[in-house]
């Protein structure tokens, strides 16, 4: 009872400006709280190899992604893609250098392919990417 009889006076005094000034901290604060938390949270890949857009002269032995958080085993995926489909990666290796690795056991014959990454870092948002590298075997 007492609280509500303060809380109405306070309004009724003050309520236009009041309620202009909380709207606006408010929106500033969640502004910045936003800014702040997705530049800061959300893990990003930092480097792999193959590397974006490499050509390489043989097939590689592996693929592997680094990330700038240690990458949650849970939600962590590498795939593997030619125009042909889909080509069969080793198992899945999560590293201690924040990084993700998986064998390539066929040999790539010459041609484009796509890597498609999936992981969640410190905040548990999954991320996903791809990148892609070209086989050109010298004759
Ligand atoms: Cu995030």
């Amino acid at each position: 009872m007492k609280h509500e009889a303060v809380s109405m006076d306070e309004s009724t005094r003050e309520r236009i400006p009041m309620t202009t000034k909380i709207r606006l901290m408010t929106g500033v604060v969640a502004m910045v709280f936003l800014f702040v938390a997705g530049l800061a949270a959300h893990m990003a890949l930092s480097k792999s190899t193959p590397t974006s857009g490499e050509v390489l002269e043989e097939s590689p032995r592996h693929v592997q992604v680094w990330f700038t958080q240690a990458p949650d085993p849970a939600v962590s995926r590498l795939t593997l893609e030619s125009a042909a489909g889909t080509i069969e990666l080793g198992a899945l290796t999560i590293l201690d250098d924040k990084s993700i690795k998986a064998a390539v056991p066929a040999m790539l014959s010459d041609g484009a392919y796509t890597v498609n990454w999936r992981s969640a870092g410190d905040d548990g948002h999954t991320q996903r990417g791809n990148f892609t590298f070209t086989v050109r075997a010298r004759p």
